[in-house]
């Protein structure tokens, strides 16, 4: 089996385009992204035939999901429907799939196949729906298409697999505000993540530009912050802007939104909604005005950046504005975890702003900053009282952190180490590893992105775990993100090409241990997978992936 892998890997370098970065295939390349913790090749292979049932030990909704997620796999290029049923027992050629606290991580899993039986132990349906993650990549990328194919054998090599992953949140972003994508491509972008086993989709629904959730009690919301007259083109640094004078906008109804949690929950996904405070807030202030510190009009973001106006940190309707929003949102989404944002927040209108001062002076806040956090503190309590828990972006370090509240590191991993220092949960996302918004290759010749140099290599390099930390701190390093922003991502086509094959890596990152991680050995695994990426007509990233400025300037 192992020479057969290799000569698949080798076949498929030599079929793949000529613009592909130059690989070594090793011999134990067998193509599971991310790779898992050990895995031994044995002799012979598995095959699915009629005969073959799913038994799981114990059939619940969960349990049912992943045992029929493997059934679908092999229902699609074959046209056989196995049966999935519960108990211990079945003939030759079926599959096992038995909840086990043996198995102590969460997610993990294991998973032995031989010739005549496959084994999925986990303590979880996650787990087991991981171990399902891994036959997929095992068999022949057909099993992508969703059509019959005559004649097709699918069989699987005979290996046994010990997996769990290295984080347990292992996260990608995706910004609908600045442009929108349908709830297909969305859920395609879910497939993608649930294929490398990540378990969490970071849904940035409001911002300046435009404000996407449907939110009942607040109309205009969606009436007026849903769009904007028109959209700067070129990049937005380029001044005096030129806009295109079309109108552009829209926004998920809670009904759509349902139907994205429930996708993502049948393939083991939590949605973290977010819902900017206390800027990037344009598209609510021109829905609402008396929210804000001046008068106004607003108009929603038709640029890029960051915009002076902002929420009214003195008003009281403003808190009670934000907390009609989270009662929906709270309403909606299932998870612990809602993300209140927090970042990029100037101040220049609290300083001028008479009821931003009275509210400095009458809770004895020392200046802005500390205004920032009374905000934060009081929108953490009222989330905290639905029972759900604050994530923000590490601004929310500056003027002291809300007592429960999780980091995100972004602004590269400062943050996260002065949280973790406090007891605080981090989760890690630094521009210069993790924002696949930025350029992927040098610039010339790419479809315009909003800066920076960020290449496969280099997304690969990261260590979520910094070293300035105790072993003790570093535990409260929950894990790794990749965040799409989309100013200059207008289209579905160019989200994928953007974000793919780098959320691969930030996936590899969050599962496997750093100290088995090796790039050459990803990239032999990525040219292997790359038939079953085409099979799902995903638009990937075809040119270099190497750190090219790293080697020219070692
Ligand atoms: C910074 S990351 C932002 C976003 C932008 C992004 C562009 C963060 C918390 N804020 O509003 O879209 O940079 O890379």
């Amino acid at each position: 089996m192992k020479t057969n892998l290799l000569i698949t890997a080798i076949i498929m370098i030599f079929i793949s385009s000529c613009n592909v970065t130059n690989v070594t295939i090793p011999e134990n390349a067998m193509a599971i992204i991310p790779a898992p913790l050990s895995m031994t090749i044995q002799k012979g292979n598995f095959l699915f035939s009629e005969k073959c049932r799913i038994v799981v030990s114990a059939l619940d909704d969960d349990t049912k999901v992943a045992a029929e997620t493997l059934a679908l796999l092999i229902k699609n290029p074959t046209g056989m429907e196995i049966p999935v049923i519960e108990g211990t027992k079945a003939g030759r050629g079926s599959v096992f799939m038995t909840l086990d606290t043996a198995v102590k991580n969460n997610e993990g899993y294991t998973l032995r196949i031989t010739p005549k039986k496959i084994i999925v132990r986990a303590r979880t349906a996650a787990g087991l729906f991981y171990a399902v993650q891994t036959i997929r990549q095992l068999l022949p990328p057909d099993v992508e298409k969703e059509s019959v194919i005559e004649g097709i054998q699918l069989s699987l090599p005979a290996c046994d697999i010990v997996d769990e992953p290295a984080f347990t949140y292992r996260g990608m972003h995706l910004d609908v505000c600045r442009h929108m994508f349908p709830v297909e491509e969305i859920k395609k972008y879910i497939d993608m993540l649930a294929m490398h086993k990540m378990n969490t989709f970071h849904w940035h629904l409001t911002d300046d530009q435009g404000w996407r959730i449907e939110i009942k009690k607040l109309p205009e919301l969606t009436k007026t912050g849903a769009y904007r007259k028109e959209t700067v083109v070129g990049h937005a640094r380029n001044k005096p802007n030129i806009f295109d004078g079309e109108a552009y906008g829209g926004f998920y109804t809670q009904e759509q939104i349902r139907e994205i949690i429930d996708y993502a929950g049948s393939k083991f996904i939590t949605v973290i909604p977010e819902i900017e405070m206390p800027g990037h807030s344009l598209a609510a202030l021109a829905s609402y005005p008396d929210i804000a510190c001046t008068k106004g009009p607003f108009e929603v973001g038709t640029t890029w950046g960051v915009f002076s106006d902002v929420l009214c940190a003195g008003k009281e309707e403003t808190f009670t504005f934000i907390q009609d929003v989270l009662t929906e949102v709270i309403d909606l989404f299932p998870g612990k975890y809602i993300h209140i944002g927090g970042d990029e927040c100037p101040k220049i209108r609290w300083e001028k702003c008479p009821l931003c001062q009275k509210r400095i002076k009458d809770e004895g806040l020392a200046d802005e900053n500390e205004l920032q956090s009374y905000f934060i503190r009081r929108i953490e309590s009222f989330v905290t009282s639905k029972g759900k828990k604050i994530i923000g972006w590490d601004e929310i370090l500056e003027g002291g952190l809300a007592p429960e509240a999780t980091v995100m590191s972004w602004r590269g991993t400062e943050g996260g180490i002065a949280a973790a220092r406090q007891k605080h949960d981090v989760i890690m996302t630094p521009t210069s590893f993790a924002y696949l918004d930025y350029y992927q290759t040098e610039p010339a010749g790419q479809p315009l992105a909003i800066g920076g140099y960020v290449p496969l290599e280099k997304v690969y390099s990261f260590n979520p775990l910094p070293e300035e930390l105790t072993a003790e701190e570093r535990k409260y390093i929950l894990g790794v993100q990749g965040n799409v922003w989309t100013e200059y991502i207008s289209t579905p086509e160019y989200l994928e090409y953007m974000a793919f094959p780098r959320a691969f890596a930030i996936a590899e990152t969050g599962w496997t241990p750093d100290r088995l991680k090796d790039f050459d050995d990803f990239l032999a695994r990525l040219e292997v997978l790359k038939t079953r990426y085409e099979a799902l007509n995903l638009n990937y990233f075809k040119g270099e992936y190497r750190d090219t400025r790293k080697t020219a300037n070692p």
